[in-house]
C-alpha cells in the first residue's frame, strides 16, 4: 500500500476514510459517499452520482487541509491578502484538485477497481463560470498560486445563480441559454448561513451631533438585503494551504417585510424577497463594454459591502484596534467593478465604528491596490449622479468629501490648472455628471498596476496619465501570469510527463526550470516524442471536433487557433480576411500547393454586441463555404467550437500549432490566453500589443511571428487622416476578398447581411484591419511555409516552452507579494487530526 501524503507530514496522520489517501482507503470512501451521501447503490447510480461521491471523498482530503490553514492563520493573526474581484472564472474543481492533492493517479486507480472511468466522472462536472473572460480567469489562476505560494488568502466574489450563459449556434448565429449550474448541487461549496451580513440600499441620509459632541451620519435605508457566505476552498499544488474564496449569495431578511406580511400584503412582501435575491441572480456577460444598469450597480456595492463588513468582523475577533486594520488585511481590487469598496471602508470606519475622517482616510488608502485591466474608453466605468446618489445617498456624500479634500492637494500641486483639475475630479461635470470609478480606485489606493509592461506604459500616458503626474511612485507593472497546474499538468498529461521523464518535476512549481529543455531542442529523440505528443493531443481535439460539430478535420495539418471573446479589437475578421484570400488563392490556382490548414475559432459575443454577433455568423458562413467547396478539396477546414468555456480551453490549448494573438496594438492589456498556448508548445502569429512584446522578448524573436503596426506606427496613422478605402482600393486581393463578402458568396446570395462589418472596414476602420492586412497575410504564409519543415518548428516549440518560465502566475503573484502586499507565506502543517476523532 503505497502512501501518498505529503512528505514532512507528521505521521499522527492515520489512514481514516475521510483523509486517507491509498487506493485502497480512496475506494473505500468513495463506495461509502455513494450509499451514504447520494444515497445509492452501485446496480443504480447514475455517473452523476458517481462524480459525486467522487467530488465528496476529494472534498474530505481538502477540508482537513483547509481547517488546518484557518487554524494556522488564526492562531498567528496572519496577514492575508484580499482579493476583490466581480469575477472568479475557475473552471472544473475535481480535476485540479486531484492534481494538487497529488492524488490524480491513485484516485484513477481506485476508480478502475470499481469499475469506472475517472475520464468520465470528470466530464460530469459543470464548470462554475463565475467571469467572463480574462480577468475573471486571472482571478482564479491567482487563487491557485497565492494557495501554492503559501501566501494566506481570501477570494471575495459573488455567487451567480446563473454563470456566463452557454453558447449554442443555430444557422451560424450565437443563442444564449441561462447556464444553471447549480441544478445538481454544487459538492465544492459550504453555505455558512450563520455568515450574514445586512447591506442597505437606497433612501435618504440625516445628520446630528451626539452627546460626545461628535458629527454623526445616519444612513435610512429605503431596501435591506442579508449577503450569505459560501465557501470553497482553493488548494496549492502539494502544499496543505488551502485558502478560502467566499462568494456571497443575496437574500432577503425576513424580518424587514414582516410589517407587510401583517398588514396582510402577502404578495407585497414575497416580492421584496424576490428583489432581493435578483441582486446575485446573473452574471453580467458584458466583456469590456459598461452597461450601465442599476442593477448592476447593485451588485458592485452588495460584494463590496459584505467583502468589508466581513473583513471587519474576522478582524474584530482577534482585535478592538481598527487602526492597524491595514496591517492584517491588504485588499486588491480587480478593475474598478469592487472600487466602490473605497466610499464603503470609509462609511464602515467613520459612520458605524466612529474613527476620525483623517484616520479612517490613512487605513483605507494603506489597504487598497488598483489593478486597471484595460485602456479601452467605453469600458471605463462611470456612474450617472441621479443612479448613483438615489442607490448609495451615503457613499455619494463620503465620494464629495473625499474629492473635495483630494482636489484642495491637486490646487496645492497645480496652482490654476483648472482643466486638469476636471480631469482629475473623481465626479465627471461634462454634460451628465458621473462618478468616475477608476478615478475614486486611483485617489483611494496606495499602489496602481497594469497588467503588461506595455499597457503599464500606456496607462501612464494615455487614461491615468494626470494621476501617474500627480503620483508616480504609486504606479508598476505586474505583467500578468497562467497557473502552470491547470494549464500544463491538467489538460496536457502527455507533455508534462515528457517533461518531466527529463528534467525532473522541480518545473511545475518554478516554472524557470523549463529553460533545462533548450538543450533537448536539438535532441532527435526528444523532438520526436515532442512531435508525437503535439500529434496525440490533436487527435484528440480532431475527434472532439469530429463529434461537437461533426466537421472532420486532418490532424496533420496545421491546427491554427483564435479563442477568445468576441470583440472587434481582438480582430477576429482579420483572421477571417486571411481564409478568404487563401480561398481566393485555391480559386484562382486550384492545384495551388498550400500547407493543409485548419482555423478553429472559439468565443462568446455578449449578448447585445451586435457586431460581435455578426462576427460569429460571419466565421460560420465563410465556414460552411470553404469546408464544403470541392475546389478546395479538404485543404482548408473552418471550424467555429461553440461554447468555448474553461473545459473547452483545457483541450483546445494542448493541441494548437499557432496561437493567434492578432489584437490591434494598444488595445489588448495583456491576453494570457497568448501564454496557455505558447506554454503548451504552440508557436505565436501576433502584434506588439499586451504581453504578446514581452512573450516574444522571452521566447526569441526569432521564434515568433510578428506582423503589423506598432502603438507608435498606428498614432502617425491616425495623425496623418487613415483612409482605409485607398489600402483597400490599392490592393487588388483585399479588394476581392473584400468584393466577395459584399456580394453574398458567403451569404447565399444575400448582400445586406455582413454589409454592417465590410462598410466599417471601408469607412472608418477603427481597429486598423486594413492597415494590418498584408502583413498578416505575408506573415500567415511564412509560417504556414515554415510549418512543413517540421524538424525546425518542433525545435521552435521546445524553445518556446522552454522560455515560457516568466508566465507563471506563481511570478506574478510573487511579484505583488513583495511590491504590494508586502505580505510573507505562512506555512501549515498537517497538524494532528485526533481532534477529528474525539
Ligand atoms: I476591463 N479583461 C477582461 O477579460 N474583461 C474586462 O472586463 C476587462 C479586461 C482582460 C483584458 O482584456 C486582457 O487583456 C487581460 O489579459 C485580462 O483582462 C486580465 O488582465
Amino acid at each position: 500500500m503505497t502512501s501518498l501524503i505529503p512528505p514532512g507530514c507528521p505521521t499522527v496522520l492515520t489512514e481514516d476514510d475521510r483523509t486517507g489517501t491509498s487506493v485502497e482507503t480512496l475506494r473505500r470512501a468513495f463506495m461509502d459517499n455513494l450509499f451514504f451521501v447520494q444515497g445509492r447503490f452501485p446496480e443504480v447510480a447514475t455517473k452523476n452520482d458517481h462524480y459525486l461521491a467522487l467530488a465528496y471523498t476529494v472534498r474530505d482530503r481538502l477540508l482537513l487541509r483547509w481547517l488546518n490553514s484557518a487554524k494556522t492563520y488564526r492562531d498567528q493573526f496572519s496577514r492575508t491578502v484580499c482579493y476583490l474581484s466581480a469575477e472568479f472564472l475557475l473552471g472544473p474543481h475535481l480535476g485540479n484538485n486531484l492534481i494538487n492533492l497529488g492524488l490524480y493517479d491513485a484516485v484513477a486507480e481506485a476508480m478502475q477497481q470499481t469499475g469506472l472511468d475517472l475520464n468520465v466522472l470528470l466530464d460530469q462536472e459543470e464548470e462554475p463560470g463565475l467571469g467572463n473572460g480574462g480577468l475573471g480567469r486571472l482571478a482564479a489562476c491567482y487563487m491557485d498560486s497565492l494557495a501554492t505560494l503559501e501566501i494566506p488568502a481570501i477570494g471575495y466574489g459573488i455567487r451567480y445563480e446563473y454563470g456566463i450563459f452557454d453558447q449554442e449556434i443555430r444557422d451560424g448565429w450565437q443563442v444564449e441559454i441561462t447556464d444553471k449550474w447549480l441544478r445538481y448541487g454544487n459538492p465544492w461549496e459550504i453555505a455558512r448561513p450563520e455568515i450574514t451580513l445586512p447591506v442597505k440600499f437606497g433612501g435618504s441620509t440625516y445628520s446630528y451631533t451626539d452627546d460626545q459632541g461628535r458629527y454623526r451620519v445616519v444612513w435610512q435605508p429605503h431596501q435591506m438585503v442579508q449577503g450569505i457566505a459560501y465557501d470553497t476552498p482553493i488548494l496549492g499544488y502539494k502544499v496543505n494551504t488551502a485558502n478560502l474564496l467566499r462568494l456571497w449569495r443575496a437574500e432577503a431578511i425576513e424580518s424587514f417585510d414582516f410589517q407587510a406580511f401583517n398588514t396582510g400584503d402577502y404578495y407585497g412582501a414575497v416580492n421584496e424577497k424576490i428583489a432581493s435575491e435578483n441582486i446575485t441572480k446573473v452574471l453580467y456577460p458584458n466583456d469590456e463594454q459598461l452597461q450601465g444598469k442599476e442593477l448592476r450597480l447593485m451588485q458592485q456595492y452588495f460584494l463590496c459591502s459584505c467583502a468589508l463588513q466581513d473583513m471587519i468582523r474576522l478582524y474584530l475577533q482577534c482585535s478592538s484596534d481598527l487602526t492597524r486594520f491595514h496591517h492584517k488585511f491588504t485588499v486588491q481590487l480587480n478593475d474598478t467593478h469592487p472600487a466602490i469598496s473605497v466610499a464603503e471602508l470609509m462609511r464602515l470606519l467613520v459612520d458605524e465604528h466612529l474613527l476620525p475622517w483623517d484616520t479612517a482616510w490613512d487605513i483605507t488608502r494603506q489597504t487598497f491596490a488598483y489593478t486597471n485591466h484595460t485602456l479601452l474608453p467605453e469600458a471605463l466605468e462611470k456612474w450617472p449622479l441621479p443612479l448613483f446618489g438615489s442607490l448609495l445617498p451615503r457613499h455619494l456624500q463620503i465620494i464629495y468629501e473625499i474629492n473635495q479634500r483630494f482636489l484642495d492637494q491637486v490646487r496645492l500641486a497645480y496652482p490654476g490648472d483648472q482643466e486638469r483639475l476636471a480631469r482629475l475630479s473623481i465626479i465627471d461635470e461634462s454634460e451628465c455628471r458621473y462618478v468616475r470609478m477608476a478615478n475614486l480606485a486611483c485617489v483611494g489606493s496606495h499602489a496602481i498596476n497594469g497588467v503588461a509592461a506595455l499597457h503599464s506604459e500606456l496607462l501612464k500616458q494615455t487614461v491615468l496619465r494626470d494621476f501617474y503626474e500627480l503620483t508616480p511612485e504609486k504606479f508598476s507593472n505586474k505583467t500578468n501570469g497562467v497557473t502552470p497546474r491547470r494549464w500544463m499538468v491538467l489538460s496536457n498529461p502527455g507533455l508534462t510527463r515528457l517533461i518531466s521523464n527529463h528534467i525532473g518535476e522541480d518545473w511545475i512549481k518554478h516554472l524557470d526550470q523549463l529553460r533545462r529543455l533548450e538543450p533537448l531542442a536539438e535532441d532527435a529523440g526528444f523532438a520526436a516524442e515532442w512531435h508525437a505528443v503535439k500529434h496525440k493531443n490533436k487527435v484528440r481535439l480532431a475527434e472532439y471536433i469530429q463529434q461537437r460539430v461533426g466537421i472532420s478535420v486532418d490532424p496533420s495539418s496545421i491546427f491554427d487557433i483564435l479563442v477568445k471573446r468576441i470583440h472587434e479589437y481582438k480582430r477576429q475578421h482579420l483572421c477571417v480576411l486571411n481564409i478568404i484570400t487563401l480561398y481566393q488563392r485555391l480559386k484562382d490556382h486550384p492545384n495551388l500547393d498550400i500547407t493543409p490548414h485548419t482555423f478553429i475559432f472559439g468565443g462568446k459575443a455578449a449578448p447585445g454586441y451586435y457586431k460581435a454577433k455578426l462576427i460569429i455568423k460571419l466565421i460560420n458562413s465563410v465556414a460552411e463555404v470553404v469546408n464544403t467547396d470541392p475546389t478546395v478539396a479538404d485543404r482548408l477546414k473552418v471550424v467555429f467550437l461553440p461554447d468555448y468555456n474553461v473545459t473547452c480551453g483545457q483541450r483546445v490549448y494542448p493541441a494548437a500549432d499557432l496561437s493567434e494573438q492578432i489584437s490591434t496594438a494598444g488595445y489588448e492589456a495583456s491576453g494570457t490566453g497568448n501564454m496557455k498556448f505558447a506554454l503548451n508548445g504552440a508557436l505565436t502569429i501576433g502584434t506588439l500589443d499586451g504581453a504578446n512584446v514581452e512573450i516574444r522578448e522571452e521566447v526569441g524573436a526569432e521564434n515568433f511571428f510578428l506582423f503589423g503596426n506598432t502603438v507608435e506606427q498606428l498614432q502617425e496613422i491616425w495623425r496623418n487622416g487613415y483612409r482605409p478605402w485607398e489600402i483597400a482600393n490599392n490592393n487588388p486581393m483585399l479588394k476581392r476578398v473584400l468584393d466577395l463578402i459584399s456580394c453574398g458568396h458567403f451569404s447565399h446570395g444575400d448582400t445586406e447581411l455582413f454589409r454592417p462589418i465590410v462598410e466599417h472596414l471601408w469607412q472608418n476602420d477603427r481597429y486598423c484591419l486594413l492597415a494590418d492586412y498584408q502583413s498578416y497575410v505575408d506573415c500567415q504564409e511564412q509560417a504556414t511555409r515554415l510549418y512543413r519543415d517540421q524538424k525546425q518548428w518542433v525545435k521552435m516549440s521546445i524553445l518556446n516552452v522552454a522560455r515560457m518560465g516568466k508566465f507563471s502566475s506563481d511570478r506574478a503573484i510573487r511579484e505583488y507579494c513583495e511590491d504590494i502586499w508586502r505580505v510573507q507565506p505562512v506555512h501549515v502543517p498537517l497538524a494532528d487530526t485526533s481532534y477529528i476523532a474525539q
